[in-house]
């Protein structure tokens, strides 16, 4: 049993327990990992451990390699599905062929990266399966979204050495996108002892092996960590039309040059308007903007306003990581909140 309760990491959930990456050497060996127990006293308060939570260990049994997560240290930031905290950057990956690229799909994964005020970047897989004339086309016309963008393939390997060295620099990174796409196999082809479950039919019996069904920290480089994740289809979108337009960087790019006439300005083409009509994503904005306005206006009905509860804000139908002021200080926080500033309408609350 140990007395000071011992600093690490969550690197995964299991029902009732988690996994907890110690920090520095352990009477645990190398990739020493602890079952932990979180106590209700946490629980009570709120809040929900989450993986890439910074945590506080106590009453440690070696032998059995288990524990008792007594602290939680506040976030950074949360991605929100998969729910990762304190999150580096985020690849959002998609296929460029089986299944085909959805830009719409695409958008609502890259909002919800935005959410966590952390660089975003697109992953698109399966570069084998379109001419590359096509697949330079794509990576063009994200580029122009404001998104460095790489495409790959683990059946020719391109790509990979250069999405290593992204995944290999400090911090958490995580891989998000639609089920299907290649994720898992990514990270086999970058770390094939990681022998994550891909979807893949495999064998005469045809029992195809589980595919991912919890999000997991892996170590990729050392202080580099990988989350592969659960595919899912449709991230939810934000509660209000300010934060929506936040995660689009053309828009933010363009207004920043040049504001619209308008504060409150919907950037559906209006007169006086900087985006005009014209905007690649022009339409995809405005189709979650109807999304996020219809809701709000049910919420309004429904007489339910904005709360607080356990360290997360809730924003309409999603919570958000209440951050340390001095956490919001990141270039691309106080970029996006003078945007906010610029755009703002009176309800706004923060
Ligand atoms: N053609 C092609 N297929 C791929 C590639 N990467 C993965 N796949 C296949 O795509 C399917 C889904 O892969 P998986 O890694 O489980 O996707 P995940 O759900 O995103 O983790 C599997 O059948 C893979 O064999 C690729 O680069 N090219
Ligand atoms: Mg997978
Ligand atoms: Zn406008």
């Amino acid at each position: 049993m140990g007395a000071e309760p011992l600093p690490g990491r969550v690197v995964a959930l299991q029902a009732n327990y988690c996994l907890v990456d110690l920090d520095g050497p352990s009477a645990l060996g190398p990739d020493g990992r602890l079952l932990c127990t979180r106590r209700t006293r946490l629980d009570k308060s709120g809040l929900q451990v989450c993986v890439g939570d910074r945590v506080t260990v106590a009453s440690v049994d070696w032998r059995a390699r288990r524990g008792a997560v007594v602290g939680l240290e506040p976030r950074h930031n949360l991605l929100q599905r998969p729910a990762v905290a304190n999150v580096s950057r985020v690849v959002v990956v998609v296929a460029l062929a089986e299944p085909g690229l959805d830009p719409l799909q695409l958008t609502r994964f890259l909002i919800t990266a935005e959410a966590t005020g952390q660089p975003v970047q697109v992953v698109l897989s399966k570069a084998d399966l379109l001419p590359a004339a096509a697949v330079e086309a794509w990576c063009r016309r994200l580029e122009g979204w404001g998104y460095a963008t790489l495409a790959v393939s683990t059946c020719t390997g391109a790509g990979l050495a250069a999405l290593r060295s992204d995944l290999e620099q400090p911090g958490i990174a995580v891989l998000c996108g639609p089920s299907g796409v290649g994720k898992s196999s990514l990270l086999n082809a970058l770390a094939p002892a990681l022998d994550l479950r891909v979807a893949a039919v495999s064998g005469r019996l045809r029992r195809g092996r589980h595919t991912t069904r919890h999000v997991e920290l892996f170590p990729l480089a050392p202080g580099a960590l990988v989350a592969d994740s659960p595919g899912f289809n449709t991230p939810a979108l934000p509660g209000d039309p300010q934060t929506l337009a936040a995660a689009f960087p053309e828009l933010l790019a363009r207004l920043r040059a040049s504001p619209c006439r308008f504060a409150n300005c919907r950037h559906q083409g209006d007169p006086g308007c900087a985006m005009g009509g014209t905007w690649d994503r022009h339409g995809i904005y405005g189709r979650c903007l109807e999304e996020v306005e219809a809701l709000a206006g049910a919420r309004c009905r429904g007489g339910q306003g904005r709360q607080e509860e356990g360290g997360m804000r809730r924003r309409g139908d999603r919570l958000e990581p209440l951050l340390d002021p001095q956490l919001r200080r990141s270039s691309r926080s106080t970029r996006r909140q003078a945007l906010e500033g610029e755009l703002s309408s009176p309800d706004r609350e923060d």
